[in-house]
């Protein structure tokens, strides 16, 4: 299934596209909607027309809070088993702090993240990539205008069903009409104040050379990141997460208790600042939303 709009969905199967209803009984009777990702049984009837039949179970869900409501969550992707995390060189510039939060995001989804730094034509990524390479993150450089770099993005996209996901503006749909001339997605406009301006509004699986799948996601902003619990914020910055081992409380926070290996070695340097700060700001958020969460339970 690459897109889902309102009663019709696109299938893709042996290198063929369907137009595919899922009107009426046939959405009741799924129980689900069909979301970009999905495998669905699909009975032709027609050259390029078909019924979706069944949905198959998901292996993975990507959400996010409805535009709407912070507080009810849609899933954006079904079976993604990767998360390519984009941010450009420049224009906008990386904030590392956003970038944490992307890979928390991945993390806490199940998702093997790995980092795209685009617009390479413009800066070169720097010491941020030392940063994310030291901790074991694979990064790749690249650039949808001149071309540099897509070979060895293609080379990590190959056999898997990835997400792109970042902010508005780093590029997401320039490097999949790259990477697929046909998928002909809408590019915006950076900003006078170098923030992209969400172009993107629906998720879209795109085939990539007959050997993966990506999916193109609207650029992500603060509010889609409430929903992540404390403990999975805790488990999300895997660095952190294996020294979490040596401390002297199971559930340590890392802020205040006694006994903290984390912060002893982050005193000594070997946690980067930049992803203590952001480890500490994301846990702060997530335990600020699970108190509203327990207050509107105790009230409601
Ligand atoms: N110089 C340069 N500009 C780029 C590159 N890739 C994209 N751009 C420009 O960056 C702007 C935003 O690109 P989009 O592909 O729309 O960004 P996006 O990440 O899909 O943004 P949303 O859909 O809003 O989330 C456009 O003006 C592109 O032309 C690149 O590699 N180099
Ligand atoms: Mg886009
Ligand atoms: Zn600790």
């Amino acid at each position: 299934m690459t897109r889902a709009a309102g009663a019709f969905a696109v299938v893709y199967a042996g290198g063929k596209t369907y137009r595919c209803t899922t009107r009426g009984r046939l959405r009741k009777a799924l129980g689900v909607r069909v979301v970009p990702g999905d495998r669905v049984v699909v009975v032709p009837t027609g050259p390029e027309e078909g019924v979706v039949q069944s949905v198959l179970p998901r292996t993975s869900e990507l959400v996010k809070p409805t535009a709407r409501d912070a507080g009810r969550l849609q899933v954006l992707a079904a079976n993604v088993d990767q998360a390519c995390v984009v941010f450009s060189t420049a224009s906008p510039d990386p904030d590392p702090m956003a970038v944490d939060r992307f890979l928390a995001l991945a993390e806490a989804a199940g998702l093997v993240p790995f980092l795209c730094f685009n617009k390479l034509d413009l800066a070169e990524p720097g010491p941020l990539r030392e940063l994310y390479e030291s901790l074991g993150y694979r990064v790749v450089a690249t650039s949808a205008r001149t071309g540099q770099g897509l070979d060895r993005l293609r080379a990590q996209l190959a056999g898997h069903l990835t997400v792109l996901v970042g902010p508005s503006g780093v590029g997401k749909s320039s490097l999949v009409n790259a990477l697929n001339p046909q998928a002909r997605r809408k590019v915006g406009e950076v900003g006078r104040r170098g923030r992209g301006r969400h172009t993107t509004t629906d998720a879209q699986l795109i085939p990539v050379d007959g050997q993966g799948f990506v999916v193109d996601t609207p650029g992500f902003q603060v509010l889609d990141f409430v929903h992540l619990e404390p403990d999975a914020v805790r488990q999300a910055f895997p660095e952190i997460a294996r020294l979490a081992a040596g401390c002297r409380f199971p559930d340590c926070s890392h802020r205040q208790e006694p006994g903290c290996a984390v912060r002893e070695e982050a005193a000594r340097g070997k946690v980067a600042a930049s992803r203590m700060r952001s480890y500490l700001a994301l846990l702060e958020e997530a335990e600020e939303a699970w108190r509203a969460r327990y207050r509107s339970r105790r009230e409601g």
